[in-house]
């Protein structure tokens, strides 16, 4: 049998409820082990609670709990956050189990017979919120944490100790992450962690004294082990190791460790890999370090955030009923918005009005709106019926190409980029309706150059709901059905062309993204509703005035910024028989990207007018928010230039 692909994430500590921090690294989880499936790879995705720690017997006290009962009800809170997040896990950790407990007091004593694990005396500064010792002048002068993020006092402790013997790894492990690049990614994570043991590896205490709660010491009254200590070896007891004391070959090593920076360098890329070199285990082959999501400038946490801005299931519910979409879907737009703008490299900031912009700009207006336009022409001119299986030469080597770079970046863990070439299909698509005009061939009635051209878009859609699905299942589940297609995760069946046949009928087109319309600001106070004053007649118009204004369905064919004014575009429109300029003052609220291949409706018999150089053949129509222009659309496609009563 080939070795299965290993995933982790931490193991989270349940003193509180997931938050987008904790639900970021899920995610990614769930993404890769989505992909290699996808890739035909058979998967273990591990993730977990860190149940052991003093701060969880803590909040178990504060809340009047027993410890146990606490644990696992929120082990099954976790549980029941990660399958609202569509997140499909092969096994839920757990460190209070039995048999991981004793496969831990395993680990310890071998490494005690061997000598890298000795016992001494320990006295120093301990934090509890982060579970760490710290030595060193500044503490010793402080007596604060050295975590930039908690800087709570410290604890002094004296006690009897056992250690592990890490310094005695350093030079080790500087080689083998020296010789190994890819063992630690990415790059800045590499350094990061080189020079963390260029300042010199400490031995580490690995237990407690007095502690009631964790994994007892092997031959010790009232000790317990250190919680870092024990929690890291959940990756290995997982595999049943604890069994018999050798790994699993189909399942060990890991093939990718998913973490935040903040665990990397101190557990994940020291304590750990030394471990594993002492008990004579082949290392992880990578652990991936990526970027924290930060609000108003600071990490995300759970003691820092307000809950509601941090809680995803709150986003979520939120994000459905203000776009009316359905909640899986709400789902997938935020797994969508977390990987596209994952924090990789730095830091990013995480907003409920940035995920509302991708929701509108990427998934309503490109993905959304590509699969509505096919099939509701392919409706209206093609009696919902494939006619034509060949994609012209061109378009069938974008879509090729966006396939393979987007595997090569979900490969590399790199879905902001992988997402971003994903997205080529979609642009190119537009580009060719533009080009094409499917639109006015119907109305020469070149049935045959419309078949021809919607059938890029109906391809585009089957790739997509194949590629994409990793990111976005639910909603790539809808799309093949729309196509009249069984749900297909594949990635072969994306890289093979031409996979709809003529005659293949399909189904009608229901939007899954539908707009999201800004909200209205509330009131500040209750205010009382002035009496509506009755308008004068003079301020109104009469229906013969109004029928001389002449409103019409315009496509955006070419967008471009206004070569002398920031604030405008110059747009080119189609009305079906006319093409026209206009130059409108969106540039603040939309790219020209965003614009080519939207209806809109313009007010087609103004007078023309330059605008800073440019003439102007009629007026774009939006809603104005606060100066911010929401620009109007017909509710479906329609033949370009149909006139608006
Ligand atoms: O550290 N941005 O558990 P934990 C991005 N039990 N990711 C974030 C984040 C943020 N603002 N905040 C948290 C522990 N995370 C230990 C792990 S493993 C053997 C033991 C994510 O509940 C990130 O993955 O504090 C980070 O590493 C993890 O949550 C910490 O979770």
């Amino acid at each position: 049998m080939s070795k299965t692909f290993y995933i982790t994430t931490p193991i989270y500590y349940v003193n509180d409820k997931p938050h987008v921090g904790t639900g970021l690294t899920t995610l990614i989880a769930d993404a890769v082990s989505r992909f290699q499936r996808a890739q035909g790879k058979t998967v273990f995705f591990l993730t977990g609670t860190d149940e052991n720690a003093p701060k969880v017997a803590a909040a178990a006290q504060k809340a009047g709990k027993d410890p146990q009962a606490f644990v696992d009800e929120m082990a099954s809170v976790f549980e029941r956050y990660w399958q609202t997040l569509n997140i499909r896990y092969d096994i839920f950790m757990r460190t209070t189990r039995t048999d991981h407990k004793r496969a831990v007091q395993r680990v310890f004593q071998q490494l005690l017979a061997k000598g890298d694990v000795y016992a001494g005396e320990y006295e120093g500064w301990y934090c509890i919120s982060c579970e760490t010792f710290w030595t060193g002048a500044k503490v010793e002068e402080e007596r604060l944490c050295l975590n930039a993020e908690c800087r709570k006092p410290l604890e002094h402790r004296k006690e009897h100790s056992y250690f592990l013997r890490l310094s005695a790894y350093a030079d080790r492990l500087r080689d083998y992450i020296q010789a190994n690049p890819s063992f630690i990614e990415p790059e800045t994570r590499r350094n990061e962690v080189l020079s963390f043991i260029a300042e010199g590896l400490q031995d580490v205490a690995i237990s407690r004294l007095e502690a009631n709660w964790g994994t007892p010491v092997p031959g010790e009254d009232n000790m317990v082990i250190y919680v870092w200590f024990d929690a890291l070896i959940n990756y290995l007891t997982a595999t049943g190791w604890g069994e018999n004391g050798v790994a699993d070959p189909i399942l060990w090593p890991p093939d990718l460790q998913l973490m935040g920076k903040d665990i990397l360098p101190r557990f994940h890329a020291t304590i750990w890999p030394a471990t594993l070199m002492a008990l004579e285990l082949p290392l992880p082959k990578q652990l991936f370090g990526h970027g924290w999501w930060l609000f108003k400038g600071e990490k995300i946490s759970k003691s820092k955030t307000p809950g509601g801005l941090a809680d995803p299931l709150l986003i979520v519910r939120e994000l459905s009923a203000d776009a009316q979409c359905e909640e899986r879907f709400a789902v997938d737009a935020l797994r969508y918005y977390m990987l596209r703008e994952m924090p990789t490299q730095s830091d990013t900031n995480f907003s409920v009005e940035a995920l509302e912009a991708r929701y509108n700009a990427d998934l309503a207006n490109d993905l959304g709106n590509l699969l509505h336009r096919t099939l509701s022409m392919t409706h209206r001119y093609l009696e919902g019926q494939v006619t034509n299986a060949e994609l012209e030469p061109e378009i069938a080597a974008v879509f090729q190409k966006a396939v393979r770079e987007t595997a090569a970046a979900f490969h590399e863990t790199q879905f902001p980029a992988g997402l971003q070439t994903a997205w080529e299909i979609i642009r190119a698509v537009n580009h060719y309706y533009d080009s094409r005009a499917p639109w006015n061939l119907a109305k020469q009635g070149d049935l045959a150059g419309v078949g021809q051209t919607l059938y890029a878009g109906l391809e585009a859609s089957r790739i997509l709901s194949i590629i994409l699905s990793p990111v976005m299942p639910s909603v790539c589940e809808a799309i093949a059905g729309q196509l009249n297609l069984p749900y297909e995760t594949r990635w072969s069946e994306a890289e093979k062309l031409n996979g709809l046949p003529v005659g293949h009928a399909l189904n009608q087109p229901t939007p899954v993204f539908p707009r999201l319309q800004p909200k209205a600001e509330a009131p500040a106070a209750p205010e009382k509703k002035p009496p509506q004053e009755v308008k004068p007649m003079d301020e109104m118009i009469s229906i013969d005035e109004f029928k001389k204004i002449k409103i019409r369905v315009a496509r955006v064919t070419a967008a471009e910024p206004h070569p002398n004014a920031n604030k405008l575009l110059k747009l080119t429109v189609s009305l079906g028989d006319e093409t026209r300029t206009i130059v409108a003052g969106i540039a603040e609220s939309h790219t020209p990207d965003q614009l080519v291949g939207r209806q809109v409706l313009i007010l087609a018999n103004l007078q023309p007018a330059t605008l800073r150089g440019v003439v102007s053949e009629g007026m774009l129509l939006a809603a104005d928010i606060d100066g911010k222009a929401i620009l109007l659309s017909p509710e479906t496609e329609v033949p370009d230039g149909t006139g608006v009563r």
